[in-house]
């Protein structure tokens, strides 16, 4: 993977967070993304959500697949663990690494071709099993590493750059994820980080799947007259449900708004999402009204971006299978294998 290191020089008064560490701790290496790519823009609401909410580097693990999108973890949190996997098997691989150590926060980066096409049987698997994890698409429309494709993900009708119309249904990730049981669901847009930052927070704090679809415009290959996934087109069509403020649980909580139009929605951890209401019949808490909402607006060509819903007492894949609190990776030989006896008492159990 092509990459390019930064210099190591920090300037002695940056500002830090609690746990001491400036924004430049969260920074990767220098993309070798095309200039304007939506990609860096979340990136860098990534590394600013991190730095917010007071994260230590190395208490995360991001991973991807392949694309470019999934080449940006290399781009943020450059003290974290890593790890880019196989095309379409970020989810499976971590489903792995949750299930070995629940002390990590987990960050699952992918792209609508990585997720949609190739890895949409793992996408769907992760979401309905409760993986804790933040899932980001990073949604193009298009395979942009290899040249400008539609992906699944791009509108029937659309134009690709060459003129091509674009047959076949889109896939909607955001429906698919809050039909699968995803108990977190947001779409925003690289374009927006004043909605993007938030949105990853509240991701990252949620205790169950979190997933966030954000329309990441190709400039390279589907960015031009035609293309429902260009800078233009979300501009345009954007139709945002409410305006997000992540209240972390030790902050001050203020009232900024008018009771009547915020929802306050408190995550399992304490933290607060206060949602300023765009549209006041709007209830970030009804599954079914979502899907309603979404298919409504699609109907009519708009990109309904925000938190469209959260379980916000939602738990994960540990508490189904009512695992160790204790992670796997901390247990010695003798607690990962109890010996023959306790083998056969189980197998008996199970006769
Ligand atoms: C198993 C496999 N099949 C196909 C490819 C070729 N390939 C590399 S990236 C990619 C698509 C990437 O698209 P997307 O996930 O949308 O990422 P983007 O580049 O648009 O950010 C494909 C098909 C591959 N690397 N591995
Ligand atoms: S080809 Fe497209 S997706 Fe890839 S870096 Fe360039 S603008 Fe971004
Ligand atoms: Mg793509």
């Amino acid at each position: 993977m092509t990459y390019i290191a930064k210099p190591r020089l920090r300037h002695p008064t940056l500002e830090t967070n609690k746990v001491g560490y400036t924004r430049r701790d969260y920074e990767g290496k220098i993309s070798t993304l095309c200039a304007g790519c939506g990609h860096d823009s979340i990136s860098a609401a990534i590394i600013q959500a991190c730095w917010e909410l007071d994260i230590e580097p190395h208490r995360v693990a991001k991973l991807s697949g392949i694309g470019c999108s999934s080449k940006t973890p290399d781009y943020f949190l450059g003290a974290s663990h890593g790890f880019n996997t196989v095309h379409g098997r970020m989810p499976s691989v971590l489903t792995g690494a949750n299930l070995a150590n629940r002390d990590l926060l987990y960050l699952g980066v992918s792209g609508d071709g990585d997720s949609a096409s190739i890895g949409l049987g793992q996408f769907a698997h992760a979401m309905r099993r409760g993986v804790r994890m933040a899932y980001i698409v990073e949604n193009n429309g298009v395979y942009g590493l290899t040249k400008g494709q539609f992906s699944a993900t791009a509108d029937q009708g659309s134009k690709s750059k060459k003129g091509a119309i674009n047959s076949d249904s889109a896939v909607d990730l955001v429906g698919m994820a809050l039909q699968l049981g995803a108990t977190y669901v947001g779409r925003a847009f690289s374009g927006n980080k004043a909605q993007l930052v938030p949105l990853i927070k509240g991701a990252i704090t949620h205790g169950g799947a979190a997933f966030i679809d954000v329309i990441s415009p190709c400039v390279a290959f589907n960015n031009h007259p035609g293309s429902t996934k260009s800078y233009d087109y979300v501009r345009e069509h954007n139709e945002a449900v409410s305006r997000i403020d992540f209240i972390s649980s030790r902050s001050e909580i203020t009232a900024e708004y008018a009771p009547g139009e915020v929802v306050d929605v408190r995550q399992h951890d304490g933290s607060l999402l206060r949602l300023r209401s765009l549209h006041r019949s709007y209830d970030p808490t009804n599954r079914h009204a979502a899907m309603i909402y979404m298919q409504e607006h699609q109907a009519r060509g708009e990109v309904v971006t925000g938190l469209l819903y959260v379980d916000p007492l939602a738990t994960d894949l540990h508490t189904a299978l009512n695992t160790s609190e204790q992670p796997l990776n901390a247990m010695d030989a003798t607690q990962l294998c109890p010996g023959a006896g306790v083998l056969e008492k189980l197998n008996a159990s199970l006769r």
